[in-house]
């Protein structure tokens, strides 16, 4: 079936990029395992298709949903979160200035200012919760622009209108990691951004069971220049990882349902719990950035942080005693996760920046997965009686 930006959600999350095989009628896109495609006279190919790297009908059905899924045109996949992220980087120079929201994933910092920074791209941290300090952090040599919202860990929420706005005034590209989000919950090329990145391996995999990273645009001659890199490079999926991603965005509207209404009765519970210090979850009327939330997410996710009164003590017990809760990095799958992001998966971002933000000792993130939320409730009651 041919799918529209007039169908709904769960309509284009099922169809849009997939149309019945058209060798054998199979309903399901095949996994084209296949690294070449044989041509008919030098240079001369049967179909679309010459080699994977370049294009593989696989990734391209998955590709065009998608872009679907978040409102754009292009959309190009990877083998990993950090390897979309990388691309967009590579189209900086040296000598390029780059905005980089303070609180994001301990991966992504590492690669702005170890990887990134080595090659001239100067990266400054900005708290942009506060437009304010985007604006003052912007010069002439000022590229690009990267938020994460909700960030990872501590769940700020960024405006992206208001971020893409100024930063359309002075010629900045934007890119939105909407990892946490999900395409389901939040479309950032609707607010402005000139390209959205995700981690699949997260809610659009939802399984834990891939690696993956996608950049959606609307925008052609980004989408030119990231396909060209894409090829060049070649950091590209493999075949079964896009079967996989194909099959896991059909349920990707249903999934986000329930992480959602799990992850607020969770933070509702742990916001009267005599152990928990303060909760940091966006649909909370305590969040700081509730109102932004409300505006621009249909609902507020899956992940919620807490930071634990006994420092580093009691987040060692919890994470120690939890039954269905898994002790893991990473986050969006079907089943439950927490994690310590200091010890974990901040671990290299630097100290002073960790305090800066607050990934404390104390500070505990979870992801609530779609296990009967009775069942999660109980085992963090028992995690955390001591
Ligand atoms: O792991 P990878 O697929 O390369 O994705 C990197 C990445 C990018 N963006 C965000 C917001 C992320 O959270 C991640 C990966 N995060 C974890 C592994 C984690 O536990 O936070």
């Amino acid at each position: 079936m041919k799918t529209t930006p007039e169908h709904g959600f769960g309509t284009r999350a099922i169809h849009a990029g997939q149309q019945p095989d058209p060798t054998t009628g199979a309903i399901i896109t095949p996994i084209y395992q296949t690294s070449t495609f044989v041509q008919a006279s030098p240079g001369v190919i049967k179909g679309e298709y010459d080699y994977t790297r370049a294009a593989n009908p696989t990734r391209d059905a998955l590709q065009a949903n998608l872009a679907s899924l978040e409102g754009g045109k292009h959309a190009l996949c990877y083998a990993s979160g950090v390897a979309a992220t990388g691309a967009v980087l590579h189209m900086c120079s040296a000598g390029d200035r780059v905005l980089l929201c303070d609180d994001v994933y301990g991966g992504t910092n590492r690669l702005f200012h170890r990887v990134f920074a080595q090659l001239g791209i100067e990266t400054v941290l900005v708290d942009m919760t506060d437009i304010a300090n985007v604006r003052a952090a912007i010069n002439d040599r000022t590229r690009l622009i990267w938020i994460e919202t909700p960030t990872n860990p501590t769940l700020k929420i960024i405006d992206i209108e208001a971020v893409t706005a100024v930063a359309r005034q002075h010629g900045v590209i934007t890119c939105v990691d909407n990892t946490f989000a999900s395409p389901y919950l939040q479309n950032p090329l609707r607010l402005g951004a000139d390209i959205v990145c995700h981690s699949m391996t997260k809610y659009i995999g939802g399984h834990s069971d891939a690696l993956g990273g996608a950049l959606i645009t609307n925008d052609d001659e980004i989408h030119q220049k990231l396909k060209f890199l894409q090829l060049s490079e070649g950091a590209v999926p493999g075949v079964l990882e896009c079967f996989l991603y194909l099959r896991s965005t059909k349920t990707l509207h249903v999934r986000m349902e329930r992480h959602c209404s799990n992850a607020m009765k969770v933070a509702e519970y742990l916001d009267r719990h005599p152990g928990v210090e303060r909760v940091i979850y966006p649909g909370l009327a305590s969040h700081p950035q509730h109102d932004v939330a409300r505006k621009q997410m249909r609902a507020f996710g899956g992940m919620v942080t807490i930071y634990l009164k006994g420092g580093l003590e009691a987040s060692r017990r919890m994470l120690e005693r939890v039954q269905i809760f898994a002790l893991a990095e990473s986050l969006g799958g079907v089943e439950s996760l927490i994690e310590h992001p200091a010890i974990m998966t901040h671990a290299s971002v630097p100290p002073e920046q960790r305090a800066k933000l607050g990934i404390s000792d104390g500070l505990v993130r979870l992801s609530v997965g779609i296990e009967d939320v009775d069942d999660l409730i109980a085992d963090l009651e028992q995690a955390l009686t001591s």
